[in-house]
């Protein structure tokens, strides 16, 4: 069934030069890009978009990391799209995550993993409406 997903190419992505390398991975998996920005954030839409996190304790280094630069914005399209992005992305702590996946080639640490990806449809529908409202 074909899906819509939020991904966000955070800011560590940006200033290692890696958003071309990133992208291409998508892209040659198949899936759509229907938008993409480039965007600062500030600290209340980080909390927007973070609502499940902002109790834990992870997250105001996790806040203070994602507005600390920009990062690019993705809607992307396909079949299956959430959970192929989620398995393209790799577990969260990059140290852990599979060779193969972003973040299991390309990170080395358990915040600054490069990648967010919607985590179910419901999760999708309300970040797509955070980042793409017009979409
Ligand atoms: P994402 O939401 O970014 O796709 O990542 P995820 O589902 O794999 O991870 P999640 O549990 O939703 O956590 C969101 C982001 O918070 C940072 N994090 N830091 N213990 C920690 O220091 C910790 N745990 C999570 C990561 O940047 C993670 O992607
Ligand atoms: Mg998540």
């Amino acid at each position: 069934m074909s899906q819509r997903t939020l991904v966000l190419l955070k800011p560590d992505t940006v200033k290692r030069g890696l958003v071309g390398e990133v992208l291409s991975r998508f892209e040659a998996k198949g899936l759509t890009i229907v938008a993409m920005e480039h965007r600062l954030i500030d600290g209340s839409k980080a909390d927007e978009h973070y609502v499940e996190h902002v109790e834990r304790d992870f997250y105001p280094p996790l806040r203070a990391f994602v507005t600390s630069g920009p990062l690019v914005a993705l809607l992307l399209e396909g079949d299956e799209a959430i959970e192929v992005v989620r398995a393209i992305n790799g577990a969260t702590d990059g140290r852990k995550a599979a060779p193969g996946t972003i973040r299991g080639d390309l990170s080395l640490s358990n915040r600054e993993n490069l990648v967010h990806g919607s985590d179910s449809p419901e999760s999708a529908e309300r970040e797509i409406a955070i980042w793409f409202p017009q979409h």
